[in-house]
């Protein structure tokens, strides 16, 4: 299929199905671990509470792009969904966002207590350098890995002062603030999936290449789609803009671009993520399927 065509149909439970393996990876490794029960359920309440999942789906998806089975990326699937929870949890906090609700139910410190949702959050953060290192036998893998996940979760840091503190975009225009933050803040945690699934799928450097380029392009796509949603409602009907007015001050594509702008740049980066995968044959065609979707999703 040529990169201009209009996206296929996906089948997303089919697509998301590897992800049941991961998440009873993750519950069987929290039971198992000695924890107080109440810091137990406060984190199984982040961790095991529903999301999308699209970052383990990108490790396990990578993986099998190019060459590996499922069951050895599990590790690595199950340590950058700990790593992304702890994220939401500390990003909840009343020192950060103070959120009230997450996934469409109250936050952790709402429903534990804020010195619990810290604690938590800190303990997803360890637990996931410890299933790691508990649960990956390759001590190459292994290092590569803990570097991959390290690197993206000090990202992360950056990216939430970039967000939150920003002192310094002086000389940046708008966009290219935008870039610096989305790039920190989201885009490396999902580098990182698709690297680390990559890594343990035994990947060699061209490959390495190949899918840091399509994790880069469908991060930047994520972001944007998900500010597309935010004005519009649905990606797909970009130009029927609801009026829902942009949160003020915050700054997003469609209010730096524009509505039409920010659509077309997710059709040039849809087709720039699935040209990096030219090489990979069928074995990437759930990666493809998966850059389709999120080009398209709504929610
Ligand atoms: C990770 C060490 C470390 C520190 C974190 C709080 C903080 C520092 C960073 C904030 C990071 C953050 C909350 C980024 C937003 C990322 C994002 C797009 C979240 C939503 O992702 P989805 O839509 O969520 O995949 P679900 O709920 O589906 O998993």
């Amino acid at each position: 299929m040529s990169n201009t065509e209009a996206p296929v149909s996906v089948d997303l439970e089919t697509l998301m199905a590897p992800t049941a393996k991961v998440e009873q990876f993750m519950a069987e490794f929290l039971a198992n671990r000695p924890f107080p029960i109440n810091l137990r359920d406060a984190i199984g309440y982040a961790l095991l509470g529903g999301g999308k999942r699209l970052r383990p789906l990108l490790v396990i998806l990578s993986c099998e792009a190019t060459g590996g089975k499922v069951d050895t990326c599990l590790p690595a699937a199950a340590a950058i969904e700990m790593v992304h929870a702890f994220s939401l949890v500390h990003d909840d906090l009343p020192a950060m966002d103070d959120d009230d609700l997450r996934r469409g139910r109250p936050t952790l410190h709402r429903h534990t207590s804020e010195p619990m949702a810290i604690l938590a959050g800190d303990a997803l953060l360890a637990l996931a350098f410890e299933v790691l290192a508990c649960r990956l036998t390759d001590a190459h893998v292994l290092s590569t890995i803990c570097r991959e996940l390290s690197i993206a979760a000090n990202n992360m840091v950056a990216g939430q002062v970039y967000d939150t503190l920003p002192q310094f975009d002086e000389g940046l225009s708008d966009r290219e603030k935008l870039e610096v933050i989305h790039e920190h803040k989201t885009g490396a945690l999902l580098r990182a999936s698709c690297r680390m699934g990559a890594v343990c799928g035994g990947a060699d450097a061209a490959q390495l290449d190949a899918i840091t380029r399509y994790a880069d392009r469908i991060g930047l796509m994520f972001q944007i789609v998900d500010d597309l949603l935010d004005v519009t409602g649905c990606s797909e009907e970009m130009g029927k803009a609801t009026g829902k007015d942009l949160d003020a001050g915050k700054l997003t594509y469609p209010g730096v671009l524009g509505v039409d702008k920010s659509r077309t740049e997710v059709e040039r980066l849809r087709g720039e993520a699935l040209a990096a995968l030219e090489d990979f044959g069928d074995r990437a065609n759930p990666l493809r399927d998966l850059c389709e979707y999120m080009a398209v999703r709504t929610s």
